[in-house]
């Protein structure tokens, strides 16, 4: 089996990689696993690569969304079939055989529903966006203002890109502090790791993250609980990362010449501070 991974950005992807490669080895399976880096270029290359290789499945976390069908083809034409994981890619569905991953638009929607709840419906709301162009990105930041359309008393007063890292998350948050200061009543981080950088950002300003500002992020990693805990982080959606069981289960299918689903979502749910203490030993990432 080959597999492109996107990177080292986040504890959510340094979660996956390890549940990729602690099942192949449970299985057995001889596994190709090729870094790229943070850059799209490198995976379209590791693709070519495992086509040349002639692996029997390539598991493929596209970056962003745009800019796969050329490769996709040629995998095609090689009678080689692409699982996608975790993110999806705009392609037509014939030149895939399964979507394994997350409902992004519906984590969205349920960081703006559990922001308007903490937040009694009004907040001037800054957000942290994900890597541009990548799937969960666009659909989480879909989902948000699509809740936030019933509730007039919340508006996004600023929106950039942090590009999923703690780093970047923490940079563009102390320029939102620099501009806006203290009118800025709420932060929507499209993953804990840039929430966290930002929480940095917001004490080294003088404020108080999860009491002045109210910060709800996604991905439910182990530094978010620990954030919460720490009354600095006021609610996480939950992304799940461990997708190597589904995902070397859909390949063995496809090998054996079974139909899978188009689409297999993963289970999900939201924590909240009151839970943390109790559910933080049993994170596994
Ligand atoms: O939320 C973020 C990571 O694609 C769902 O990528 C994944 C996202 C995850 O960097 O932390």
């Amino acid at each position: 089996i080959g597999y492109s991974q996107i990177g080292a950005e986040s504890e959510w992807r340094a979660a996956n990689t390890i549940s990729i490669k602690e099942t192949a080895e449970k299985l057995g399976v001889e596994l190709r696993f090729m870094d790229a880096q943070q850059k799209q270029e490198n995976q379209i290359e590791a693709v070519r690569k495992l086509i040349i290789q002639k692996v029997d499945v390539i598991g493929l976390s596209p970056i962003v969304e745009t800019g796969w069908e050329e490769v996709f083809r040629e995998a095609k034409d090689a009678g080689i079939p692409i699982i996608l994981v975790d993110r999806r890619a705009a392609v037509p569905q014939d030149l895939y055989v399964s979507y394994l991953g997350s409902d992004f638009l519906e984590e969205g929607r349920n960081a703006a529903r559990v922001m308007a709840k903490l937040v009694e419906g009004q907040a001037n709301i800054v957000e942290l966006v994900g890597t541009i162009d990548s799937a969960p990105a666009n659909d989480r930041f879909t989902g948000f203002r699509e809740i936030l359309k019933d509730y007039p008393g919340m508006q996004i007063i600023a929106s950039q890109s942090g590009d999923f890292t703690r780093a970047r998350g923490k940079e563009v948050m102390a320029g939102f502090l620099q501009t806006y200061g203290n009118t800025i009543t709420a932060l929507y981080a499209h993953n804990d790791d840039m929430a966290l950088g930002a929480i940095q950002a917001i004490e080294e300003y003088g404020l108080k993250p999860g009491v002045d500002i109210t910060i709800v992020s996604v991905d439910a990693a182990r530094g978010a609980f620990e954030a919460m805990i720490a009354g600095k982080l006021n609610a996480t959606v939950e992304c799940n990362p461990l997708l190597g069981p589904q995902f070397f289960e859909l390949a063995l299918k496809v090998v054996n010449g079974e139909t899978i689903p188009k689409w297999v979502p993963s289970i999900e749910t939201i924590f909240f501070p009151e839970d943390a203490i109790e559910i933080l030993p049993t994170r596994t990432y």
